[in-house]
């Protein structure tokens, strides 16, 4: 028997008692709407192949090869994996890879003309202690802004890069390093819900386009402090098994990144793009 509970007062909906592998159009659909309505699915309790995994992010939308060429599946490109090959051969803990995601709260490929509609996640080894990944609703944060910023915003674009001002790119290959900045609004309507959201990455944007340099630190640093709010977060203690999705046109998220080292934290992650990849930004 399918279940379906919120999990986080205004971000976070979690599912169980279904197999996402079997799932016809029909029995899709209501996770699909939960989804958007939620901004964060969880699936509990899933047995998932790569292929199977695969399939189910196709669901959802394009998926997408990541830019992290390192990290790719070498079977399959457009699966990321998260913690594998930690330690360097001499022993040392490569930090790009055991801290990502962990840095900033962030949104996922806004470096992209076309960012990425979703990330998804299965784990497949969870420490015993830590290691959680932290949600934020982009809802929420418009919704705390005042009404000053957003008037100040209203149509104004962001410039954004893979590392932003602290070109934080390591897990890039150098002949994928200094692309050009991309623009996004900062305030984006959803293109399925209709509904606001602040769209920004403190660690990926450069700047406000318009404003004066001084002025654009300025904004950016107010929308730093304001796009986590506490009614707004959800943090996903995980499970073997569990299968997260979140919407990153509406979502900020982080990793914890607080886990022993020497054990084992393993997702398989795939990055969606929208249907309509050549039409409007969604
Ligand atoms: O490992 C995590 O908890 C999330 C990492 C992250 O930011 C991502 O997969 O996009
Ligand atoms: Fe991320």
């Amino acid at each position: 028997m399918i279940q379906i509970r919120q999990v986080g007062s205004r971000i976070g909906v979690e599912v169980s008692g279904v197999a996402v592998r079997d799932l016809d159009d029909a029995g899709f659909a209501p996770l699909y709407q939960a989804w958007l309505d939620h901004n964060v699915l969880v699936v509990k309790d899933q047995d998932l192949a790569l292929g199977e995994f695969l399939a189910y992010s196709r669901r959802f939308g394009v998926v997408t090869p990541h830019p992290s060429k390192s990290t790719r599946h070498p079977d399959m490109p457009e699966i990321t994996m998260l913690g594998i090959n930690k330690f360097r051969t001499d022993g040392s803990l490569d930090q790009a890879i055991y801290r990502r995601g962990a840095e900033n709260w962030h949104t996922d490929g806004a470096y992209d003309a076309v960012p990425f509609k979703a990330t998804q996640l299965y784990a497949l080894a969870i420490p015993d202690s830590g290691g959680d990944t932290l949600f934020a609703s982009g809802y929420a944060a418009y919704d705390a802004m005042p009404t000053r910023l957003r008037q100040r915003l209203d149509g104004v674009l962001g410039a954004f890069t893979y590392g932003g001002r602290t070109k934080a790119d390591a897990l890039l290959n150098p002949e994928d390093r200094d692309r050009p900045p991309v623009l996004h609004p900062i305030i984006r309507t959803h293109r399925e819900t209709r509904r606001k959201s602040l769209y920004f990455d403190p660690g990926k944007i450069l700047y406000i386009q318009g404003a004066e340099a001084a002025e654009s630190d300025d904004l950016i640093e107010e929308l730093t402090a304001l796009m986590i709010q506490p009614d707004g977060q959800y943090r996903h203690k995980w499970q073997v098994g569990d299968v997260v999705i979140w919407d990153n046109r509406c979502s900020y998220h982080k990793a914890a990144g607080d886990y022993p080292p020497e054990q084992d934290r393993i997702h398989w992650r795939t990055s969606i793009k929208d249907w309509d990849e050549a039409g409007p930004r969604a």
